[in-house]
């Protein structure tokens, strides 16, 4: 049926002119007008009345000379349900006048050139109904010239009866729905001039012979459709050829290397294809036939599937380099460096090859380009400083080279580009030192420095910069205030400051950013309230503040209501309802105040009588909480793979010092001369994956003296590694079981309440538990100093405020694991408690709970539990005794009140088990009696 359509609409249009004589023009207009089912204005029902002259009617032009309706223009009418109607306006073939391009900052497509719908050609307007065929004879409108139906909604295949209008010089069926391939009669349309098919569903191939055959081709818009097989080489015989637009399409096989012929050519779009070109040359040689083409502006070649470089010689000797202004080549497979000749394109306004295997340094030589616009060289290898030069593009109006592995400092000359209003500069290696000469440039709307290493603080100048719409800059090591100015930029939509190291307050002027979408402050060290007034910004949807110091209310209304915990996690301090997972906050003022009345004495005598129990308290802890309870955040820095590379020798073996399951751990010494463990995950592994973001979710958020400290993490694709503080005395399984030393037992206390401190601390010292699941000695690790530290939170699991028991099926180490861990899969920190409890029994017993004599039913814990408490010091290490006879008194009353505690802490059942706080008192005061009955004895 859709087959029909268009040929129905001939048939009306033939009734209109053909059928009729001048003085039935009216009748023919009031028979189109008695079909047309919905006019929802009435225009016609209104204007077009029997008695007024025709002439006058809206939608109606006539000739001058012989008074006959020449053009039907009902645009915009909103008329619908009507017969498919066509009135072309029958006119000689004649030129047209296609007129100039030129782009203009701001403008993000290509220009592309349709017929104009001013120029004198009819244009009808209807959708497409259910219509019987009447089979007029098309052949009588052999003097048709122009057939403009674009922008409709017709759908079908295009008639093959079209090929008989052979005077037919624009063809014109853009953005209609028309599918099928095109007939082959139309390439008997000899003097077609635009053939414009151009957003339709359009398959098949173009004929080898189309150059051949309409030879008087000028704009040839395909765009947007799904054309497949190869370029005809005959398009190179198209001597008038302006307008070639194959963009969008299935095309394959090679870019002819002919194209050099067409000299009026002005577009050349082939982007978004499987094109390709010659593999056996160097260089992509379709574009160095082009360098002869006088009037070529705009080339377009992205997404291909190319392999090669740009050709030098494409700026050389011809005329292109002065006619191109558009250079297009984006994510088509371009390799090498960026030939310093382009900057022989001396009116080149729009340059985009990213996406690319472009390497080495941007050339300076680009500062050439006085009318460059745009400079797009993002998503490449691009190495090296951005050139100082590039301040010389006095029109840049964008400029994107993120993600490369640009360095070095940021050219503080950018911000005297005053053009320049989007900067992309994100995932490079770039530094800063002072970002206010970036905000001289008061026009600047997009601003991405994310994830560099970008120092220093954010200029209070940035509140000058009063178009900004979208400022990124996280990932880097910002530190210092936001600036209050901040709250100026009334058109910003985004601002994301995360991972940085900001601090001091969430400024109240943020209220003032009504056009504000998207907020995100995490992972710096802000303290202070999250005003109240952030409630009130209307457009606000997304706010995240995880991972601060923040303190106070959590504001309840606007945005807040639909937040989770996720925006608050990570912060301390912070109160509120409890959806947020924070404390309640204490009791405000209210309006009740008469309660107050009644209710203010019993506070105070509470508030009285609770800071007398939590000063007994102190006092009585005093001494028992001695190691360092500093919870800071740690604001993870930002190392970069190449560092990271460099620092190990690209993993070099020799710096190699652990392999596990889930990756290997490298010592690398940096430029600056730090060293640091540097523990690279298997991404073969999704295990590996896992672990990483656990590890790193919860050691770059929690920092204590006791565990391993994370100073950078590094992800991407090729690379997840965590740099850890390097602890430089190993592990404490390869002490405990040294030949050459031996660990006295001040010593081995010391190591196990520091492990005590770690655990206590993550079961009870900050908002959420988080259980290890895998303490066992090869964990422990040991500074130069010998204090332990717990690494390796793989497996751990951080439980939410309110849950105390959770199931996992990732298991821990056979002879550490809780028996409820291991057979059921069930942990809550009683399951560490167990394993602490274990490793108290390894560390002074020196037996492993995997060793051989442990089997059936006897393991480590019943082996000392038939022993204790009597006969338990036959079973202390003999390392601790061998040949220093003094203080064994000392050492076995000691090593029984271990052993007693190491059986508490491995009871059966979970809830039987002590908890690490009692753990953690208990060891001191054991030290604290073996030490002074050592000195006793001295
Ligand atoms: C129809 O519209 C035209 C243009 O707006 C106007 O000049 C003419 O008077 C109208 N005729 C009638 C009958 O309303
Ligand atoms: C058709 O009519 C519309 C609105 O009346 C007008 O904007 C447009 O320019 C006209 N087109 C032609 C080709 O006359
Ligand atoms: C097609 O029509 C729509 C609305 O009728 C208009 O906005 C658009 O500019 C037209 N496009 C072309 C290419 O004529
Ligand atoms: C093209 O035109 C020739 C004569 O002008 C005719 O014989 C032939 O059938 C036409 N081809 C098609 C496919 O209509
Ligand atoms: C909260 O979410 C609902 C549903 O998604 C939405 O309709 C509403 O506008 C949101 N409110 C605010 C203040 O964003
Ligand atoms: C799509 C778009 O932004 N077009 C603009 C191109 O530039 C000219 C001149 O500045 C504007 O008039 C167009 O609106």
């Amino acid at each position: 049926m859709g087959n029909n359509v268009l040929f129905t609409m001939f048939s009306f249009f033939i009734c209109v002119v053909a059928c009729f004589g001048r003085s039935d023009d009216e009748s023919a207009l009031l028979a189109f007008k008695s079909k047309i089912t919905y006019d929802p204005y009435n225009i016609l029902a209104k204007n077009w009345s029997r008695g007024t002259p025709f002439c006058n009617w809206i939608g109606i032009t006539c000739s001058r000379r012989h008074g006959r309706v020449t053009s039907l223009n009902l645009t915009s009418m909103d008329l619908q349900e009507f017969p498919p109607i066509l009135v072309p306006y029958i006119l000689p073939p004649q030129t047209f006048d296609v007129g100039t391009t030129t782009h203009h900052a701001g403008n993000t497509t290509a220009p592309r050139r349709e017929l104009p719908l001013s120029s004198p050609v009819s244009t009808t307007l209807a959708s497409p109904a259910p219509h019987r065929t009447i089979p007029y004879s098309i052949g009588s409108l052999s003097n048709l010239g122009i057939l403009n139906i674009g922008n409709n909604s017709f759908h079908g295949h295009i008639p093959r009866d079209l090929g008989q209008l052979s005077s037919l010089t624009v063809l014109g069926l853009y953005y209609n729905e028309l599918n099928g391939e095109i007939p082959e009669s139309i390439y008997n349309l000899s003097k077609l001039r635009f053939f414009e098919l151009a957003n339709n569903r359009i398959s098949g191939n173009l004929p080898s012979s189309m150059g051949n055959v309409l030879p008087d081709l000028e704009l040839v818009p395909l765009h947007n459709n799904q054309f497949s097989g190869e370029i005809p080489i005959s398009i190179s015989n198209l001597s008038q050829l302006q307008i070639l637009n194959l963009n969008t399409n299935l095309f394959t096989g090679r870019v002819p290397t002919n194209l050099g012929t067409l000299q009026k050519l002005e577009i050349l779009d082939i982007d978004d294809n499987h094109l390709t070109n010659d593999p056996s040359m160097f260089e992509l040689d379709f574009l160095i036939s082009l360098r002869n083409c006088s009037k070529l502006k705009t080339i377009r070649i992205g997404k291909n599937s190319f392999d090669g470089r740009l050709p030098k010689s494409l700026a050389l000797g011809g005329n292109l380099s002065q006619s191109l202004e558009t250079l297009e080549a984006s994510s088509c497979g371009i390799k090498g460096i960026i030939p310093n000749e382009i900057a022989n394109l001396s009116n080149l306004i729009w340059l985009e090859i990213g996406g690319n295997d472009l390497e080495g340094e941007i050339p300076g030589a680009l500062s050439r380009l006085s009318k460059l616009q745009k400079l797009i060289l993002n998503s490449s290898k691009l190495k090296g400083s951005i050139p100082v030069t590039l301040c010389d593009l006095g029109r840049l109006y964008e400029l994107n080279l993120a993600n490369n592995q640009l360095s070095e400092q940021l050219p503080r000359c950018l911000g005297n580009i005053s053009s320049l209003q989007r900067i992309y500069l994100g995932h490079n290696e770039l530094t800063s030192v002072e970002l206010s000469a970036l905000w001289r440039n008061k026009n600047l709307q997009i601003v991405d420095l994310s994830s560099n290493n970008f120092n220093g603080s954010l200029g209070s100048e940035i509140g000058s910069v009063q178009g900004m719409q979208v400022l990124n800059l996280s990932g880097n090591q910002f530190s210092g205030d936001i600036p209050i100015t901040i709250g100026r930029l009334e058109h910003l939509e985004k601002l994301i400051f995360s991972s940085n190291n900001l601090h001091g307050y969430i400024p109240e002027s943020f209220s003032e950013l009504v056009a504000l979408q998207y907020l995100d402050l995490s992972q710096n060290t802000l303290s202070g309230a999250i005003p109240k007034s952030l409630e009130k910004l209307p457009n606000l949807v997304y706010f995240n503040v995880s991972f601060n110091r923040l303190s106070g209310e959590i504001p309840n209304e606007g945005l807040f209501k639909n937040l989770t915990a996720d925006s608050f996690i990570g912060n301390k301090e912070l109160c509120g309802a409890s959806r947020f997972k924070v404390m309640q906050c204490k009791a405000r003022s209210s309006s009740k105040t008469r309660a107050w009345k009644y209710i203010l004495p019993s506070i105070a005598f509470i508030i009285c009588l609770a800071i007398i129990v939590v000063w007994l308290m102190r006092h009585r802890n005093r001494n028992t909480t001695l190691t360092s309870q500093s919870s800071s955040l740690v604001t993870v820095k930002r190392i970069s793979y190449y560092d990271i590379l460099k620092s190990t020798s690209n993993f070099d073996d020799k710096n190699l010092i652990g392999r596990g399951s889930i990756g290997t751990v490298y010592k690398g010494t940096f430029s600056n001369g730090m060293i640091a463990a540097i523990k690279v995950f298997n991404l073969d592994l999704e295990s590996a994956n896992h672990s990483f973001d656990t590890e790193c979710n919860i050691l770059c958020n929690i920092r204590h003296r006791n565990l391993v400290k994370v100073i950078s993490s590094c992800s991407n694709l090729d690379l997840k590694a965590l740099v850890l503080d390097y602890m430089s005395k190993g592990n404490f399984s390869s002490w405990l079981y040294s030949s050459n030393y031996c660990l006295n037992m001040d010593q081995r206390l010391e190591i196990m309440i520091d492990l005590a401190s770690a655990m206590e601390y993550l079961h009870h010292g900050h908002p959420f538990p988080v259980v290890h699941c895998d303490l066992k000695p090869s964990n422990i690790l040991l500074d130069e100093d010998m204090v332990a530290h717990v690494a390796d939170f793989g497996i751990s699991k951080p439980l939410t405020q309110d849950q105390i028991i959770l199931h996992t099926k990732t298991l821990g180490t056979i002879g550490y694991m809780a028996p409820e861990y291991g057979s059921t899969g069930m942990i809550s920190t009683m399951a560490d408690v167990y394993s602490y409890g274990i490793l108290l029994m390894e560390t002074f017993t020196k037996k492993k709970p995997t060793d051989d004599m442990f089997a059936g039913e006897l393991n480590l814990r019943r082996w000392l539990l038939e022993l204790y408490p009597d006969a338990i010091v036959q079973v202390m290490d003999v390392d601790l005794v061998d040949g220093v006879e003094e203080n064994i008194k000392a050492k076995e009353s000691c090593f029984r009140s271990i052993m007693g505690l190491a059986l508490e802490c491995t009871a059966d059942l979970p809830e039987e088990r002590l908890s690490m706080e009692n753990v953690l008192i208990r060891l001191k005061k054991i030290k604290m009696e073996f030490l002074s009955n050592v000195t006793e004895e001295e």
